[in-house]
């Protein structure tokens, strides 16, 4: 077992790598041949696949994987801000950093060690203090890929000595899909959700599953911890549990919009789907020495 919870076998285990960037890499392997490839560009997980080698997240055939900009496609995080407003770039620096191998974190209460898994840490740099004034602290990231295949992302934050700080956050999650036509997503029912497409207006989703024909970008508000977006082409469902993160962020460009995003396929909104855990209506105020946790769990089942 090494430290990081490699298993004997070994087939399972972390591999530490680059990219064609020489960009630091981490791949854990669980012992039926899954995988998770986490950067340590933005701390993005950018690929997680099934025991039969099946990519369950989207990356656009356009993407970028030049520092800084993030890499349109698995699960960029962002941090301390979702979206455009405020004084941040979109979505936050963090997505746009390097991040360290975190070689002792703090103990991770109700995580188990023995599952392959990686420990990221960023802090700010002089620079981010320049525009994220006095606000010192920790983002701490772990992901661990479990012995049945689902992804485990856990970001733990906090303000290290600094004065009370908020901060709003997303796990950016690109899911790969057969078409946009044939997927639903169960669990935001009757829930309020602001209208990215209307100027943030509130709304409340009508009675049934969100289904797609045109362009959707919507923050649904404090939903229950348990989203399914279901496949029915290809007979899946993914399976979104999440913690501390009350809204869920449902985007899909459609076709006008997937033209004016230039690291994106004309066509590939098809292809793809976002459903982000989220803390957005509601931004997370950390006192001196408080410490935020937003767990995320996928998985994908079988459905018909
Ligand atoms: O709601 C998701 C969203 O804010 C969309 O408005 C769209 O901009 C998307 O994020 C992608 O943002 P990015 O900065 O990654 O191009």
């Amino acid at each position: 077992m090494n430290q990081q919870g490699g298993e004997s076998d070994g087939r399972g285990g972390v591999e530490v790598s680059k990219d064609r960037n020489g960009i630091e890499q981490v791949i854990l392997r669980n012992n039926r041949g899954a995988s998770a490839r986490v950067s340590l560009h933005g701390g993005q997980v950018l690929s997680w696949k099934t025991e039969r080698g099946e990519e369950l997240l989207f990356t656009s055939s356009k993407a970028i994987f030049n520092p800084p900009k993030a890499v349109r496609g698995g699960i960029p995080i962002c941090f301390p801000q979702f979206g455009n407003r405020g004084s941040l770039e979109q979505h936050g620096f963090a997505r746009n950093r390097m991040w360290t191998i975190d070689k002792n974190p703090p103990p991770l209460p109700n995580e188990s060690n023995a599952k392959p898994h990686i420990d990221l840490l960023l802090k700010p740099s002089e620079d981010d203090l320049k525009i994220w004034p006095h606000r010192y602290f920790e983002f701490r990231l772990r992901v661990s890929l479990a012995a049945e295949g689902y992804l485990s992302i856990i970001s733990r934050v906090r303000n290290v000595n600094s004065k009370p700080f908020s901060f709003s956050f997303a796990y950016h999650t690109y899911l790969s899909i057969s078409d946009i036509s044939e997927v639903r997503v169960e669990g935001l029912e009757t829930l309020d959700y602001l209208d990215n497409l209307y100027q943030k207006e509130r709304f409340t989703e009508q009675g049934d599953a969100l289904t797609f024909e045109s362009e959707v970008d919507r923050v649904y508000l404090d939903s229950c911890n348990t989203v399914a977006v279901l496949d029915h082409e290809r007979k899946r469902t993914f399976v979104i549990r999440k913690d501390g993160l009350p809204d869920v962020v449902v985007w899909n460009p459609w076709e006008k919009k997937a033209k004016a995003v230039g690291d994106l396929g004309d066509e590939e909104y098809k292809q793809m789907l976002c459903v982000d855990g989220a803390a957005v209506e509601k931004p997370i105020t950390l006192k001196p020495g408080e410490e935020w946790t937003g767990r995320l769990e996928l998985s994908v089942v079988p459905s018909t």
